[in-house]
């Protein structure tokens, strides 16, 4: 099972110890196999729908998604193959909103010595000729929070959602719910 996500292993220094390290370290060995083949699938969705994808000013929207929610859960989160700067200078994306929730966080999870932390940003940097790559079940990476979801979301629904970008201006895409694999859609957990 561990051979399948060499990837995750590699964020952890040889040699360390403690009770944290080892929770964590057990919370990895189950989650990151289900979580590699999640991904997995939804690069073969994404492939398959090749199509979904919008543009502002020099910002591609590369194929965004979100993960399916269950009644009780009142957040939701929205990932994207990429968002994808052309332009020769930097831009940023600085808010978002949906008519499906009360209000869109920008959050980035990141590995923190042996923790895998999650925060709030203020803007999701757009380097100048970047690809910025906001996928479900990244180890390091941004995603969109959706609080205060008003209706569960449902595998194969769609919704609108407005993107702000600093240079670009405003863009509005469609989400695309999709359950990644039976079993994973849950892994995303605050
Ligand atoms: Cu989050």
């Amino acid at each position: 099972m561990e051979k399948s996500f060499k990837k995750g292993e590699s964020l952890f220094k040889e040699g360390d110890s403690g009770t944290l390290w080892r929770v964590m370290q057990g919370a990895m060995k189950s989650l990151f196999p289900r979580i590699a083949l999640g991904a997995f699938f939804i690069w073969l969705m994404c492939s398959a729908a090749s199509a979904h994808d919008f543009k502002v000013g020099d910002i591609t929207i590369d194929h965004p998604y979100a993960i399916p929610t269950v009644t009780a859960q009142s957040t939701g989160a929205v990932y994207f193959r990429n968002l994808r700067n052309r332009g020769v200078v930097p831009d940023r994306l600085v808010s978002a909103q949906t008519p499906v929730a009360a209000r869109v966080g920008l959050h980035r999870m990141q590995m923190e010595g042996n923790v895998m932390r999650m925060r709030e940003v203020s803007a999701v940097e757009l380097p100048a000729k970047s690809d910025v790559r906001l996928r479900h079940a990244s180890t390091d990476g941004y995603h969109l929070m959706l609080e205060g979801l008003k209706a569960p979301l449902k595998d194969g629904d769609s919704f609108p959602l407005t993107l702000r970008f600093e240079n670009a201006g405003e863009r509005t895409v469609q989400i695309h719910v999709q359950t990644p694999r039976k079993g994973t859609a849950q892994e995303h957990k605050h």
